[in-house]
C-alpha cells in the first residue's frame, strides 16, 4: 500500500470533513484525539450517524488520511495543527481504517480505525 501524498479530489480543504456533509447526524458525538504520535482511542465503534471530533491535542501537526483515498473525511496538515478539530458524521456503516503520514501508516505508528455499525 503506497502513501498518500497529494491525493487529488480534496483540494478545497474546507470541504473536508468539514460541518459540510449531508449526512444526517443521531445526536451523538465521539472524539478521537491525535497525540503526539498516535491516536485515542485507536479503535473506535460508533453507530451510524454518530458525529466524530478529530482533535489534535499534541503539540505536532497530524493529518487524518482514510485507507480510502477517495473518502471525504480527509484532515490534512493545514486544517490539523495543535488546537484544531475536523468533525465528520459517518452516515455509513462500515469500517473506516486511516493513518497519519508524517508519523505512520495503516498498520504501524499513528493510525486508528472507526467501526460504524448500522443504527
Ligand atoms: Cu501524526
Amino acid at each position: 500500500m503506497a502513501l498518500l501524498t497529494g491525493v487529488p479530489g480534496c483540494l478545497a480543504l474546507a470541504a473536508c470533513g468539514g460541518d459540510d456533509d449531508d449526512t444526517a447526524s443521531n445526536g451523538i458525538t465521539v472524539e478521537v484525539l491525535a497525540l503526539d504520535d498516535f491516536m485515542d482511542p485507536q479503535d473506535v465503534t460508533i453507530t451510524a450517524g454518530t458525529e466524530v471530533v478529530f482533535r489534535n491535542v499534541g503539540v505536532n501537526p497530524h493529518n487524518i488520511i482514510p485507507e480510502d483515498r477517495d473518502a471525504d473525511w480527509r484532515v490534512d496538515v493545514p486544517d490539523f495543527e495543535p488546537g484544531e478539530a475536523s468533525t465528520y458524521v459517518f452516515g455509513e456503516p462500515g469500517l473506516y481504517r486511516y493513518y497519519c503520514s508524517l508519523h505512520g501508516t495503516l498498520t504501524a505508528g499513528m493510525f486508528g480505525s472507526i467501526t460504524v455499525t448500522a443504527a
